[in-house]
């Protein structure tokens, strides 16, 4: 352990008592694993850790000014889904697409592009960090996801939201892109379905026609490409089981607060 971590752990200690000994102890541990991923150095997810746990999740992520908006919101991941159904959705500017809500629902139903446009809306203007080490700021205009709650109606017992992509990301078909979140998120004024970058719709490359924004967590939980919604119980059934494509396949973490 270098000096440095020894000053931060008896900083949180002193500023956070007996909470951030408990995580200071399970960072240790955490560390030692071979499959916690190698992205973050261990001052970072120590601070990561103690800001789960004692900053309220109802904090909102910083917003910016059309001065900050970054002159080209670059693409990462999948830029074109090489899917048949996607394709053909595409090629009629995604008029006959339509988002699938279902699961631990009262009323699953389907939601066209226009019957979104329809609800109130949101605009944010926020800052992507991806774990690979670059951000950019834009401008998302969509539909809060808690508009979708209400008119679905979950049931008491979901706790999750998971949302199911049209890109596939084994040849095999066997896994497409996907992302789940818990219901604190789902019902976070900041997170929407969006439907437009910087004043335009958005761009198959950003995930056209509908992509997830949850502006508290890393890239990877902004699922782009949205086919279907489901509300769950567990993650467990659900593709690896881990609650996301990156989760299941490189060891991310489910939680990717910032
Ligand atoms: N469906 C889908 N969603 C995705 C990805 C992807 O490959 N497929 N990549 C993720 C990652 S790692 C990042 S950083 C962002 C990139 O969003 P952008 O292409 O708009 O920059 O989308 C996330 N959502
Ligand atoms: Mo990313």
């Amino acid at each position: 352990m270098n000096p440095n971590m020894t000053d931060r752990r008896r900083f949180l200690r002193r500023a956070f008592g007996a909470a951030a000994t408990l995580l200071v102890g399970g960072c240790d541990r955490l560390n030692e694993t071979s499959w916690f991923p190698k992205v973050l150095g261990t001052g970072e997810v120590l601070s990561r850790q103690v800001h789960k746990a004692l900053l309220p999740r109802k904090s909102m992520a910083q917003e910016f000014t059309e001065a900050d908006l970054s002159p080209h919101f670059r693409s990462n991941g999948t830029a074109n889904p090489d899917n048949e159904v996607y394709q053909a959705l595409a090629a009629k500017n995604f008029s006959e697409w339509s988002l699938q809500v279902d699961g631990l629902v009262e009323r699953p139903r389907r939601f066209s592009l226009a019957q979104l446009r329809a609800l109130p809306g949101r605009t944010q203007i926020t800052r992507h960090d991806c774990v690979e080490g670059w951000s950019a700021i834009g401008k998302w205009s969509g539909v809060p996801l808690a508009e979708i709650l209400a008119a679905v109606r979950p049931a008491a017992t979901a706790k999750y939201v998971v949302f199911h992509c049209a890109d596939p990301m084994e040849s095999d078909g066997s896994s497409p892109y996907y992302e789940s979140i818990d219901m604190d998120d789902a019902y976070h004024p900041q997170t929407i379905l969006a439907y437009d970058l910087n004043d335009s719709p958005l761009p198959v490359a950003n995930g056209a026609p509908l992509r997830l924004r949850v502006e508290r967590q890393l890239g990877y939980k902004q699922a782009k490409y949205l086919m279907r919604m489901e509300l769950a119980d567990s993650l467990e059934n659900i593709y690896g089981g881990k609650g996301g494509y990156w989760e299941d396949s490189n060891g991310y973490q489910w939680y990717a607060g910032i």
